[in-house]
């Protein structure tokens, strides 16, 4: 008999009741790898549905400790993994640990997940309930870490492991492997396990995550390709993926895309990639495999695509292929803030052309746009609003910068302020603005977000585009 695990979705917080939903692939890819290699699987998402008002502005999406008391014994599960991928989780996640030891003292907990990747062995000091700890993508090293915990031998091999030497639960002695090996044949991993999670809450919830009026529903997500190696100076996501960007092969991303129409019935799909068009050629067959497969789905890509790989022939296949609008990364509209501040490589010519493209083939496009990093100038904001202002978008969706750990802007900041506050106490965080650039005064950066924003009015549009499409998806 297999050990069975229990993975818990760690509790999130938020401003509001209601928060946008969408399944949580990382998740579905650790059930389907777990299952294939024998182990029960069973996945608790606490966070789904409304959440608890836990103060002023502030709701809670999670379970009571006597929820969490009352699962577990009622589980009894050998392993319990928890995920958690932000800082604002940790401490309930803690506490999912520590209730667990309490109910079952022999079940071993394991943590992995985004907040795992950038602060290491962190969790384990915090908690000296968690008995491991997986860095990064673990669809390998966690099935690893189980067949080892199952069959009784050392684990202490496996890649990215963050362990306590000797066992002992609050042993101070925390080793950790470094994370050096990815998977590249993504093609060899099952498909995500959407038949082990609460598919429906994700798939009918997307109705919440309109996508800035974008999504349509039911919807699923594709992961075409993992990583990204553009290095911009914000992000951590290559804590998780590594530099290389790691495609599948079309062919596998059309089996599952036809999968999500067929079996799951999902009308529309969110490629959730980091860089989907690095290969132009390859975006060209992607969509030209939805085309000759006939698959009726509408699609976007929410986590924005690239402006260095897009040409008129591309912008006119997706539009064939079902693509109902597009996020843009543009970040700022000076080159200047783009290259040497944000290290973003991308030119404004480029984001020019790629944006006509898109409109010409009747895509809607949204711009994403960050404000407040530092050595950013009230010049620079006043180029870059000119520049966005020109250009053929129908939202934009402007964010403050938030230096999160991990990131060359968080190590930057550190450098000379020990204390930075790294936007990890609640999603609320992110709407106010963190990093104000030295000539200007968090109220002005705030209006110029909302001028920004107001520049456009094309959620309406977007709205009747939705609509449009959903009666062509019906009739069709
Ligand atoms: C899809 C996505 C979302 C989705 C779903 C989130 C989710 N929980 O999966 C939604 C839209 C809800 C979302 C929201 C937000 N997101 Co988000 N999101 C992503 C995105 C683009 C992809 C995640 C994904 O599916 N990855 C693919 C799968 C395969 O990887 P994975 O989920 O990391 O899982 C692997 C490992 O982490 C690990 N693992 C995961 N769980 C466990 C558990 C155990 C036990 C083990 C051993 C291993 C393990 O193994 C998995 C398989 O390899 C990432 C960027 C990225 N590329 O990672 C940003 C990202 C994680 N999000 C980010 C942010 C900021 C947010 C928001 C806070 C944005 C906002 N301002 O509101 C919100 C808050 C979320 C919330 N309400 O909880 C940042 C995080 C930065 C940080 N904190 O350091 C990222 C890195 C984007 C970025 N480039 O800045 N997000
Ligand atoms: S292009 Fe996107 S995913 Fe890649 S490093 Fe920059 S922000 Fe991260």
């Amino acid at each position: 008999m297999s050990i069975e695990v229990f993975l818990v979705v760690a509790p999130i917080f938020a401003a509001q009741k209601q928060v946008h939903r969408t399944e949580l692939l990382g998740i579905e890819y650790l059930a389907g790898s777990a299952r294939e290699a024998g182990f029960p699987f069973e996945v608790w998402d606490p966070t789904i549905g409304e959440g608890n008002p836990c103060g002023p502005g502030r709701f809670y999406f999670g379970p009571s400790d006597e929820e969490v008391e009352k699962r577990l014994r009622k589980t009894t599960p050998d392993i319990l993994a928890i995920s958690c991928h932000y800082g604002f989780s940790a401490e309930k996640a803690y506490s999912i640990a520590r209730i667990a030891k309490r109910v079952s003292p022999q079940c071993t907990v394991i943590m992995g997940g985004l907040f795992v990747s950038v602060n290491l062995s962190l969790a384990m000091e915090e908690c000296g309930e968690i008995d491991y700890c997986i860095i990064g993508e673990a669809d390998s090293s966690f099935i690893e870490l189980l067949k080892c915990l199952n069959a009784k031998e050392d684990a202490s091999i496996v890649d990215g492991l963050i362990y306590r030497d000797g066992n002992s639960i609050h042993g101070n002695s925390i080793r950790s492997n470094p994370k050096t090996s990815y998977i590249d044949d993504l093609d060899a991993l099952p498909l995500p396990a959407r038949d082990l999670v609460p598919i429906d809450a994700y798939m009918n919830g997307s109705k919440d995550y309109q996508l800035y009026g974008l999504g349509f529903r039911p919807a699923l997500s594709l992961l075409s390709s993992r990583s990204c190696p553009m290095g911009c100076s914000f992000c951590n996501m290559n804590l998780v993926h590594g530099k290389k960007w790691r495609p599948r092969s079309v062919e596998s991303c059309m089996e599952e895309i036809e999968e999500m129409s067929k079996r799951w019935n999902a009308h529309h799909v969110f490629i959730m990639d980091d860089f989907w068009n690095l290969k132009k050629d390859r975006a060209k067959e992607f969509c030209e495999g939805i085309i000759k497969r006939g698959i009726k789905i509408r699609w976007n890509t929410p986590n924005g695509i690239s402006v260095k790989c897009m040409d008129q022939e591309l912008a006119q296949l997706m539009k064939r292929s079902g693509c109902a609008s597009t996020c843009i990364a543009i970040e700022s509209g000076s080159e200047r803030v783009r290259h040497e501040i944000m290290n973003k490589k991308t030119y404004n010519r480029e984001i020019y052309s790629s944006i006509q493209y898109l409109s010409d083939a009747e895509i809607p496009v949204v711009g994403f746009v960050i404000v407040g990093m530092p050595g950013e100038t009230r010049a620079d904001l006043e180029e870059s609003k000119k520049f966005i202002q020109k250009l053929d978008l129908v939202a934009a969706v402007v964010s403050f910068a938030v230096p999160f750990r991990g990131t060359a802007l968080y190590d930057q900041l550190s450098a000379s302020d020990e204390n930075v506050f790294d936007g990890s106490n609640s999603i609320d965080d992110y709407k106010h603005p963190i990093l104000v650039p030295d000539d200007m005064n968090a109220q002005e950066i705030i209006d110029y977000k909302s001028e920004l924003l107001g520049s456009f009015n094309g959620l309406g549009i977007l709205a009747q585009i939705e609509r449009e499409n959903e009666r062509q998806l019906q009739s069709a």
